[in-house]
């Protein structure tokens, strides 16, 4: 949008020259006085005249117009948004709206209304120009409930499949999932906020039940492959007593590893996206830790908690242009 506007400009301002370059050939340069130069002249001068007219009328009538993203890439992140409830206030919302926009999609755990997630959506909107959407889910939990959500840019994801929870019960709170599609790339995500409960070994159980939600959701439907499983998993990837079962699916990676740390106060790596290798393949390579606690906060963690949240949003970017194979 700023390249255009800089290039219309710039040829408006040419216009305007050469209209008063070729009053020259009318009015003032006495080596044209004979009539064919003087009409010649007259006609540069009206015709670039009137096209800097037009084209300054057409400047100034052209609407602000949201800027239309072209990325080839969609930028997916996984976010535990510390208690995010509508008794955030608008400059919370605004600083946490700040980090989202940054995204095409965000899972967000640790939800605890929808009111908040309306008024999140109206910034992004009015104070960062992006259409969000979001898939919710039912309350899970115990006594203290939460929900998840999908959040997403329109310009760039619509839904496919709607949400729905895991039904299982060896979970605190159950997964809940959904199918999306982004240009060429459709993707499952199933996203989780594990327990903390009393004991490692709690949270262990849930995390060794993930391979099966996991395999259940791949074999539900074999045309779709590009199954991803993200959250706040509140142990560090390198717990195999946790790990070993979801780890041992073919192809499954996990994109991030200590020293990388998720939690702001560079303690803890809770949050990661894993996915099958050999299916998705539309993962670039590219991603990253947003250390808004540093950029946003000077590192005052306290503040950035309070205000944001205590983790980090993860994220990686996946191709949206190549074939659609599996
Ligand atoms: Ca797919
Ligand atoms: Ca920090
Ligand atoms: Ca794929």
């Amino acid at each position: 949008m700023d390249n255009k506007r800089t290039c219309k400009n710039n040829l408006t301002i040419l216009l305007q020259i050469l209209t008063i370059k070729s009053t020259k050939y009318i009015f003032y340069n006495p080596s044209h006085k004979d009539s064919n130069m003087k009409k010649l002249g007259k006609f540069f001068f009206f015709s670039f005249l009137l096209i800097s007219l037009t084209l300054a009328g057409f400047l100034n009538q052209t609407p602000v117009m949201a800027e239309t993203q072209e990325s080839s890439f969609l930028k997916m992140a996984s976010w535990n948004i510390r208690i995010l409830s509508n008794s955030r206030t608008d400059d919370e919302l605004r600083k946490i709206g700040n980090v989202a926009q940054k995204f095409d999609f965000i899972s967000i755990v640790e939800l605890r209304d929808e009111q908040v997630l309306k008024r999140l959506v109206a910034i992004l909107r009015n104070e960062f120009g992006k259409i969000y959407q979001y898939e919710l889910s039912l309350p899970v939990g115990g006594v203290q409930k939460e929900l998840y959500a999908f959040l997403y840019n329109t310009d760039y994801v619509h839904v496919v499949m709607p949400g729905k929870l895991f039904d299982d019960s060896a979970f605190f709170r159950k997964p809940y999932y959904a199918t999306f599609r982004s240009r060429n790339f459709d993707f499952t995500v199933i996203v989780n906020h594990i327990v903390w409960g009393n004991s490692v070994t709690e949270r262990r159980k849930e995390i060794n039940r993930l391979s099966v939600v996991y395999q259940t959701i791949q074999d539900a439907d074999p045309h779709e492959n590009d199954v991803l499983i993200v959250g706040d998993f509140n142990r560090e990837p390198d717990d195999d007593l946790a790990w070993g079962p979801l780890r041992s699916l073919t192809g499954m990676i996990n994109l991030f590893q200590l020293p990388e740390k998720s939690m702001i106060w560079d303690t803890n790596l809770y949050d990661n996206i894993w996915f099958q290798s050999h299916h998705v393949r539309e993962y670039s390579l590219d991603k990253g830790i947003v250390r808004f606690d540093e950029t946003d906060f000077g590192n005052d963690d306290t503040s950035a908690s309070k205000a944001v949240s205590d983790h980090r949003p993860v994220w990686a970017l996946f191709n949206i242009n190549g074939p659609d194979d599996d």
